[in-house]
């Protein structure tokens, strides 16, 4: 046992980034040793519990979208026809310029997201008022050349889990409907994963390529950083002009459509990790673990029994619908404990010749450790309210945390000195130039203002002294 426990070495949360690292590794998520940079192979484990966490956003959205899958390959004309939309991507796009060794007449892009390769389709498809509106979503891969530092599930070249939705209109204002509704499933979603996230506007010079403006989600990392987990955009009717996306209004005019697109990645995997996660390793939600609950039998000598009652118990509990997994594995109770910490199993019930006597099984709770004897016969309902438990204390945990990281601002020098603890709150005048200068004075970005808008009446721009006109967050970001 001593060299297993030898073998799984995971450094304290602390040390978040190396903490992260060996976590993806240990606790089975993904393989980070794939020799093509930005790119990370998924453990079946770690896919198991990215199966779960998009179920949860299927379940969300089919309410009223329908999952659809659009090609891979853009061709390089559909690519370059929105401006905007060009310059902010130009520097990420993978080309494809072969086929085998004869070069392509039209060269195609590797989507970096599918507003291209969507649109045009787009265009066939809306004709009238009643296509209106519509509102489509696909799960597939992306691929972004990023230049920055990449990190598995963070910075990727290659997103494997993209959810982008894609949604027409008749009016702006039908369109800016769409973009919250879109904020408040996030939120929702987040919140199913038991993490709490801030939404906020971002300042113009950081919205979508494209786009009218965009509204973000930001989880706050166990570094101080804020990770930017899901974005909604207003498109205006800017790719509608550029795509001809056009219908025929009640009065029989051709006009053009609003549109929304919004998209969340793996990234929400990584949130889920890093902030649930402890010295021990990973904590996962009861929703979203591919094992809920993992049954230890302690054998002594007699040990036919046991195992029986931990067979009969696995049964009872899998047709309730719950994850169980036996582990009878010849290794000692000790090093079993230590594994399925690791890989964050919510609940550990050990049964042995004692609890069978006393018709009973313990239960451990991987969130905070309480350990209780509970009666056989009522156990699926204590396994039950024992998970909507771990679900409520790790969200009021984190949205704790979340609170308390937050720190108010008023001077340019105040929140250089919070910025290296958490998110600052703080004041803005509203004027671009001056935007730019507080984010240079500061080293870090203006993340946005939040959707709640805030009074700042009684505020000052701490960079310019004029009155504030907006609330703003200003974090370091991943
Ligand atoms: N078409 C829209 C939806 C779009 O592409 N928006 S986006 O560029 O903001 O990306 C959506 C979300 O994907 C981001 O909010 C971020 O959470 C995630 N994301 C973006 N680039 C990523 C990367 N290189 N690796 C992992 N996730 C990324
Ligand atoms: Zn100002």
């Amino acid at each position: 046992m001593a060299q297993q426990e030898k073998e799984a070495s995971l450094p304290p949360k602390e040390n978040f980034s190396e903490w992260y690292n060996e976590l993806l590794q240990l606790g089975r998520i993904m393989d980070v040793r794939y020799p093509v940079k930005g790119s990370y192979v998924w453990f079946p484990f770690g896919y198991s519990i990215r199966q779960n966490v998009y179920n949860i956003m299927r379940n969300l959205l089919d309410k009223d979208h329908d999952e659809t899958q659009f090609p891979l390959l853009i061709p390089e004309p559909e690519f370059m026809k929105e401006a905007e939309h060009i310059k902010g991507f130009e520097d990420e796009v993978y080309w494809v310029t072969h086929g085998g060794t004869s070069p392509l007449d039209v060269k195609l892009a590797l989507r970096p997201t599918s507003e291209t390769a969507i649109y045009p389709m787009y265009k066939l498809w809306v004709r009238s008022h009643a296509d209106l509106p519509l509102r489509l979503y696909q799960i597939v891969n992306t691929f972004r050349y990023e230049t920055k530092h990449t990190r598995p599930l963070i910075r990727l070249r290659e997103i494997t889990s993209f959810k982008e939705a894609h949604t027409v209109h008749a009016t702006w204002d039908d369109a800016a409907k769409q973009v919250d509704e879109a904020i408040r499933i996030y939120l929702e979603f987040y919140k199913r994963l038991a993490i709490p996230v801030l939404p906020s506007k971002r300042p113009d010079w950081d919205k979508f390529p494209g786009a009218d403006y965009t509204i973000a989600v930001d989880a706050l990392m166990p570094d101080g950083k804020t990770l930017q987990v899901g974005t909604a955009h207003h498109l205006g009717n800017n790719f509608a002009k550029t795509f001809e996306i056009t219908y025929e209004d009640p009065d029989g005019e051709q006009v053009y459509a609003f549109q929304t697109c919004y998209g969340v990645s793996e990234r929400s995997l990584a949130a889920l990790i890093s902030i649930h996660g402890d010295d021990k390793g990973l904590v996962i939600p009861p929703e979203v673990a591919p094992i809920q609950a993992v049954i230890i039998p302690i054998i002594f000598k007699e040990s036919e029994d046991v195992l029986r009652a931990c067979d009969e118990l696995k049964e009872k509990l899998e047709a309730e619908g719950i994850r169980v997994k036996i582990d009878a594995s010849d290794k000692r109770p000790g090093a079993k404990y230590y594994r399925w910490e690791m890989q964050g199993v919510p609940l550990r019930i050990e049964l042995g010749p004692r609890d069978l006597k006393n018709n009973a099984a313990m239960l451990a709770r991987r969130d905070n450790g309480e350990k209780s004897s509970v009666p056989l016969d009522g156990i699926v309902e204590e396994v039950r309210n024992t998970f909507a438990d771990i679900q409520e204390n790790l969200y009021s945990n984190a949205s704790k945390n979340l609170e308390d990281n937050i720190y108010e601002s008023e001077t340019i020098d105040s929140i250089k000195e919070n910025l290296p603890k958490g998110i600052v709150k703080s004041y803005w005048c509203g004027e671009r130039e001056c935007g730019l200068e507080m984010e240079e004075a500061i080293g870090a970005g203006i993340l946005g203002i939040p959707t709640d808008q805030p009074s700042c009446d009684d505020k000052n721009c701490p960079m310019c002294g004029s009155q504030a006109t907006n609330t703003i967050y200003v974090a370091r970001t991943y």
